[in-house]
């Protein structure tokens, strides 16, 4: 299934769904029909059985600069961000933390402002040789948002993370796999094929066990470690009520590959 937007392009294959960000000509700055057009994409994979693995990537040599200032001057400036925020991006962010499914960002060039923080709302983050991430806020006076203040620093550490911002310094490939923003860089020429393979072999895995593993790790972000072992255990029944995990047993007592996505 392919269907074209003007603004996100979607194409589901082999369960997996990729959203590709298309106003590349902007290295793919956000406005407010592309950011309702991810998050209304984002609800509809949730609902969607077919759909294992959801891949967010840019059309273009971006991957997403952004909030849209051109269309901000255009309109004057902006001057209720906290309105804006709470419409926009809150709500896709929190689409993508909140989704039940495993979300890789595939960042195939520069990822800029809340571009930045949308790079690393992943669940996994794949770069291309050619991605670069720069929390440019601080080069036009404004603080990070869309999530970038809580995920930098969990992975840089605060100091580091306040260095990067204060300086909008642009982190490139390869000091992002050193530093921990991404798991994975791929090269430019094969990044689209790489950025499926590993979704299709995401998508073997178990889907009920991953989504809970999800929960559990997005509930101890914000808990003591007493909390998320309780949690934990309340997930683990989930686990292990649901059928994928007498699939698992049943293929390692054969000796075989587990089909989980058959289940
Ligand atoms: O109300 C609220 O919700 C507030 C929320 C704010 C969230 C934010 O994201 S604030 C941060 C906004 N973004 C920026 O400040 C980034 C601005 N862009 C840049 O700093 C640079 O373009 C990049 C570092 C991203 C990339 O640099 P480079 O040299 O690779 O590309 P370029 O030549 O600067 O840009 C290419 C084109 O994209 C260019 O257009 P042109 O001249 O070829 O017609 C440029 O104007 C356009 N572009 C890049 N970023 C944006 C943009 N157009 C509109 N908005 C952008 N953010």
């Amino acid at each position: 299934m392919t269907t074209t937007q003007p603004v996100l392009l979607q194409n589901l294959n082999n369960a997996v769904l990729t959203l590709s960000l298309n106003r590349p000509e902007r290295l793919n700055a956000a406005n407010d029909e592309l950011l309702h057009a991810l998050t209304n994409a984002l609800k509809r994979a949730e609902a969607d059985a077919a759909v294992r693995v959801v891949v967010i990537t840019g059309a273009g040599r971006g991957f997403c600069a952004g909030q849209d200032l051109a269309e901000v001057q255009a309109g004057g400036a902006q001057t209720n961000f906290s309105e804006h925020l709470r419409r926009t991006y809150i709500p896709l962010i929190g689409a993508i933390r909140g989704l039940l499914k495993p979300v890789i960002t595939a960042v195939n060039g520069v990822a800029a402002g809340a571009g930045a923080s949308l790079a690393l709302s992943g669940d996994i983050r794949l770069w291309s040789e050619n991605a670069s991430l720069v929390e440019v806020f601080s080069n036009i006076a404004l603080v990070p948002d869309a999530g970038s203040t809580w995920f930098l620093p969990r992975l840089v550490g605060a100091s580091r993370a306040f260095e990067l911002m204060a300086f909008a310094e642009k982190v490139n490939a390869e000091m992002g796999l050193k530093m921990g923003l991404c798991e994975q860089v791929f090269s430019a020429e094969t990044f689209a094929a790489d950025v499926q393979a590993y979704a299709e072999r995401l998508a073997s895995r178990p889907l009920n066990a991953l989504s809970l593993t999800k929960q559990a790790l997005n509930f101890a972000q914000g808990n003591s470690l007493d909390a998320a072992l309780d949690f934990e255990a309340v997930l683990q029944q989930r686990a292990g009520d649901h059928p994928e995990h007498a699939e698992g047993l049943r293929a390692f007592a054969e000796k075989r590959k587990p089909e989980f996505g058959k289940l």
